[in-house]
């Protein structure tokens, strides 16, 4: 077990409020792991895949009130509302307290609490941390254990060191006798709460991805970014990737996208232009401290990936699929007749039947889909076939450049170079995307979304601006990462998409390569540098001339629209909003209104 005393007595209190039958000390095992995924299966939980097929894999459906993260249940009960800022639902830390032991006395009767020591990050980096969770869900252990580094060997590192607390319980005691369901949960009471002051995260009610797996949004991001906030370092929503060029050079780049822009798929991206390469660190989360050199260097703080299945193929992102042959887990997908895994746009030919994720008979006739939109596949990182050597160095790789994005399908041109740190910050703070249906909101809405952070800064937005500021003015501007800005989703006027995107989207990649090392040509426009003509390397692809000055083209009259439009989303920041980024909105409306019309 553990000489951690603190570790020890929290245990020792969460037992006695949550009344479990049994306490288990999770060591990580591979035996653990099959002895729980053999109960779940005994239970009805989980299903085995085919052996043949998929080996190790196993099958989840959810409770179909329980399929998603859930924003408006989520919660930063920091001591003032003011520090949770309009990006977060608030409420007073001790009322929140009193309210969710109500719901935890006795909440795991019946059931087993599992303690999860984890590492997020490399065991032993500077740049890493332990969390402990408490759960009373073997589905969200074997989760862990693929999504971080779990059980004993943590404790090793641990010993009698700090850690955050993460307690969980799904909320659904089982009666003496008591059948169990197949996905317990307590859909209509759900809290995702964190305590940034404290460093501390509850989680009641569900037992879905980023509410339960609380290594990875709630800790990762909302939690570190306040850490972050306070010890001068950053905790962001990016992936991050090492390229080389064809001369054997390496760089890495660190790149944040809302939901639904296919983060994952450029994470592992397999570029169109031979002898290039593009090695993934991390599909999600970036931790990153300055180091002895003075560059910014960045661990992946998790141990697998946790990504929306539906869409993913051969196509659209082979190595992801190339991931998931084996020791995995699945869930909300659709169950094949021959116990595999299936999901739309899998496959160019749909099975002629299977049974859905809600556990109904399922045809291509049938009118609904196989897979919930947000099913889930879980896979070791370890298994990408393009797995950057140095993803585990608990060093960390050091970051050449950012890249902000989304989808827009007018005004935002193919890649934009921001002029210095502080204009990169205001692009990131700028970001904004069309809604597609995966996503709350209506569809075609423009959203903003800085740094891909809104639903998971744990503090005020304007003051996580002002922290990039802060951050970007302490540092060598020459060792600093450069900052981008891309947009794959530009659409001509007939409503086409005018750059193929993905694997072709290296090509933006290399400008970004070659401005590092000063050989691209870029023009100085009012929003920013651009490609200048020829600068990007389209030999051997299919786009027209006029696709591409499309692309490239800055519609200044648009753009004062949207200086319209970021005005008021800068607005609901209020007093927090940093002078350098209202400095910023106004220097880009000078620059738009100094500009030749429609050049
Ligand atoms: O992931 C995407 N990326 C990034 C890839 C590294 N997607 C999928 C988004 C939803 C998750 C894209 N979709 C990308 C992209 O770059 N671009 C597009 C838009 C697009 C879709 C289909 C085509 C072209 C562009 N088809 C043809 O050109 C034939
Ligand atoms: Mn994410």
């Amino acid at each position: 077990m553990t000489s951690n005393k603190k570790l020890q007595e929290w245990v020792k209190k969460t037992a006695e409020m949550c009344q479990p039958d049994k306490v288990h000390w999770c060591d990580g095992s591979q035996e653990e792991y099959d002895r729980l995924m053999g109960g779940m299966v005994k239970s009805g939980m989980a299903v085995k895949l085919n052996e043949k097929k998929r080996p190790n894999s196993y099958y989840f459906r959810s409770n179909p009130g329980d399929v998603a993260r859930v924003e408006q249940s989520t919660f930063i009960c920091s001591k003032k509302k003011e520090d949770a800022g309009p990006n977060n639902n608030w409420c007073e830390p001790e009322e929140m307290k009193a309210k969710l032991t109500k719901f935890y006395t006795g909440c795991m009767k019946g059931r087993t609490l599992f303690v999860i020591p984890f590492s997020m990050g490399p065991l032993g980096s500077t740049i890493s941390y332990v969390g402990v969770q408490l759960t009373d869900s073997p589905y969200v252990v074997c989760s862990m254990r693929i999504m971080t580094r779990m059980g004993k060997k943590v404790l090793d590192v641990l010993g009698d060191g700090g850690f955050v607390p993460c307690l969980h319980s799904i909320g659904a005691p089982l009666k003496p006798g008591e059948k169990d369901s197949t996905w317990p949960c307590d859909p209509n009471n759900k809290f995702i709460v964190h305590f940034p002051e404290e460093r501390m995260i509850w989680s009641y009610g569900s037992g879905y991805g980023g509410n339960a797996l609380l290594g990875k949004k709630c800790f990762a991001l909302r939690i570190a970014s306040a850490m972050a906030r306070d010890e001068g370092w950053l905790a962001e929503h990016m992936l991050i990737m090492g390229i080389t060029n064809p001369k054997g050079e390496k760089k890495y780049f660190a790149a944040a996208f809302p939901s639904a822009c296919g983060k994952t798929n450029l994470a592992m991206l397999i570029p169109s232009m031979p002898g290039w390469k593009v090695e993934c660190v991390g599909d999600d989360i970036a931790w990153m401290k300055f180091g002895p050199d003075g560059r910014l260097y960045a661990i992946n703080p998790e141990y697998g990936f946790f990504g929306v299945a539906p869409g993913t193929s051969m196509d659209s992102n082979k190595n992801a699929m190339l991931s998931l042959t084996k020791d995995c887990m699945f869930t909300n997908t659709g169950l094949t007749p021959d116990g595999d895994v299936w999901w739309e746009a899998m496959s160019p030919e749909k099975p002629p039947k299977l049974t859905s994720w809600l556990g109904e008979e399922w045809t291509p006739a049938c009118g609904k889909v196989a897979a919930h939109p947000n099913a889930r596949f879980t896979a070791p990182a370890g298994q990408c076939p393009v797995i950057d050597p140095a993803w585990e160095d608990p060093k960390g790789v050091p970051i050449s450049a950012f890249f902000f994005g989304g989808r827009r399908g007018s005004v935002v041109p193919l890649v934009i170079e921001s002029f210095n740190w502080q204009h990169g910050t205001f692009l990131g703070a700028t970001a904004s995307s069309e809604m597609t249906a995966a996503a709350a909101g209506k569809v075609g809405e423009l959203r903003r979304d800085p740094m891909a952070m809104l639903p998971f800064c744990g503090y005020h937005m304007g003051d996580y601006f002002a922290h990039w500021l802060k951050l970007g003015k302490k540092a060598d501007p020459k060792k600093l990462p450069r900052i981008f800005y891309v947009n794959w989703f530009r659409k001509s006027k007939e409503g086409k998409f005018l750059w193929p995107g993905y694997g072709e989207n290296s090509r933006v990649l290399k400008w970004a390569f070659e401005r590092i090392d000063g050989t691209a040509k870029a023009v100085e426009t009012p929003i920013g540098y651009l490609p200048a003509k020829d600068a990007l390397d389209t030999a051997g692809m299919s786009v027209s001339t006029e696709a591409l000055d499309e692309l490239l083209r800055v519609d200044t009259e648009a753009w004062k629209g949207e200086v319209d439009s970021i005005k008021g989303h800068f607005d609901k920041f209020g007093d927090r909003l940093p002078q350098g980024m209202k400095d910023e909105l106004e220097a880009l409306g000078k620059r738009l209104t100094k500009a030749p019309c429609c050049a």
